[in-house]
C-alpha cells in the first residue's frame, strides 16, 4: 500500500516535470468528456504481467482515482511457455500462433485464469476497483483447426460484461480467450483479440504495453513514432526489423485501416502510462496512418 502510495507521487512529479498543470488538465478534461466506453482500450503483454506489475497497477489505478477507467485486454505468452514446458508439452507455432492441443488447452485457461486474478487482485490491492472477466466477451471461430488445434479468431464481441463493469466505476481485465456458439473454448492471442475489441468500441486511446515501451530502431532505441503512410514499406523493408515486431507493425497498419484517420496507436511501458496519456510529448512510440 505504501509502496503504491510513493509510485503515485512518482507519477504525479514525473507529469508535473513533462508538462504543465494546463497541458494535464486538458487531456484530462478531453477524456471525462468521452463517454466512457469510448476512453481507451489497453492492451497487457504477459511479460508486463511477470515484470512490471507494480507500474502497471499503479498506473491503472492512479486512471481511476482521476476519474477514468480504462478496459484492459491481457496476454500471458511467457506464463503459458513455462507453464506447458514443465507438463512436458513442446512448443510449436504457425505465423506466431500457438499450436494448442486439447490437453494443452486445459493449461492455456488455467494459466489465464490465473493470470487474470493475479492483476485483479493487484489492483483490488492498491484499493482500485477491477472486474475479471475470463469469459463472455469474445465469441470465437476456429482459425485453421487442421493446422492450429484449438486456437480461435474472434467472431463478435458481446460488450455486455465490460459495460456492466464499466459502469460500476470498475476496470475491466478481460482475458483473450474465445468460446465458440457450441461451448468450446479456444485460445485466441491477446493482440488479435485487443483489435476486435477496437474494432468494436473505437476508443479515443489504442494503447498496447510491453517490456520494451516501444518499437525499437537497429540500436535497440525507441522509435518516437512512425507515420504508416509515408514510412511502411521503408521501415518494413529494414534488415533489422525482426519477425514479431514485423508482424505487429503489420497487424497495427492493418488495425488502423479499419478506424478514422485520426485514430493513433501508442506503444509504450506500465511506467509512462500516464505521460503517454496527460502530456503533448507522450511516451513510447506513437502508430498513425
Ligand atoms: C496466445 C495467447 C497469449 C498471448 C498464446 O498462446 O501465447 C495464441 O498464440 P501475449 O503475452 O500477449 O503474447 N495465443 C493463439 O497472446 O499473450
Amino acid at each position: 500500500m505504501h509502496a503504491h502510495k510513493q509510485t503515485r507521487q512518482t507519477i504525479v512529479r514525473l507529469l508535473s516535470s513533462m508538462a504543465s498543470a494546463k497541458e494535464i488538465s486538458q487531456y484530462l478534461k478531453r477524456f471525462s468528456q468521452l463517454d466512457a466506453k469510448r476512453f481507451a482500450v489497453v492492451k497487457v503483454g504477459g511479460a508486463v504481467l511477470r515484470d512490471d506489475l507494480e507500474a502497471l497497477t499503479s498506473s491503472l489505478a492512479f486512471l481511476q482515482q482521476v476519474g477514468l477507467t480504462p478496459i484492459v485486454v491481457h496476454g500471458a505468452g511467457p506464463q503459458l511457455d513455462e507453464e506447458l514446458a514443465s507438463a512436458g508439452i513442446e512448443k510449436r507455432t504457425v505465423d506466431g500462433l500457438r499450436v494448442t492441443s486439447p490437453e494443452a488447452l486445459a493449461i492455456v485457461r488455467r494459466v489465464f485464469q490465473a493470470q487474470n486474478l493475479k492483476l485483479v487482485e493487484a489492483l483490488q490491492e492498491t484499493d482500485a476497483r477491477a472486474t475479471s472477466v475470463i469469459s463472455g466477451v469474445f465469441e470465437a471461430e476456429y482459425l485453421d483447426r487442421d493446422r492450429l488445434g484449438l486456437v480461435g479468431r474472434v467472431s463478435s464481441v458481446n460488450l455486455a460484461p465490460i459495460e456492466a463493469s464499466l459502469h460500476a466505476g470498475s476496470i475491466p481485465v478481460i482475458a483473450s480467450m474465445g468460446e465458440t456458439a457450441g461451448g468450446q473454448i479456444l485460445n485466441v492471442n491477446a493482440d488479435f483479440a485487443a483489435n476486435e475489441l477496437v474494432q468494436v468500441l473505437q476508443p479515443y486511446k489504442i494503447i498496447f504495453l510491453t517490456g520494451t515501451g516501444g518499437l525499437l530502431d537497429a540500436e535497440g532505441r525507441v522509435i518516437d513514432s512512425i507515420n504508416l503512410s509515408t514510412e511502411y514499406d521503408h521501415l518494413i523493408a529494414q534488415p533489422w526489423i525482426n519477425g514479431g515486431m514485423r508482424v505487429k507493425i503489420e497487424q497495427i497498419k492493418d488495425l488502423l485501416d479499419t478506424l478514422p484517420l485520426t485514430t493513433s496507436v501508442s506503444i509504450t511501458k506500465p511506467a509512462e502510462l500516464a505521460k503517454e496519456l496527460f502530456t503533448h510529448k507522450g511516451s513510447g512510440t506513437l502508430v498513425r496512418r
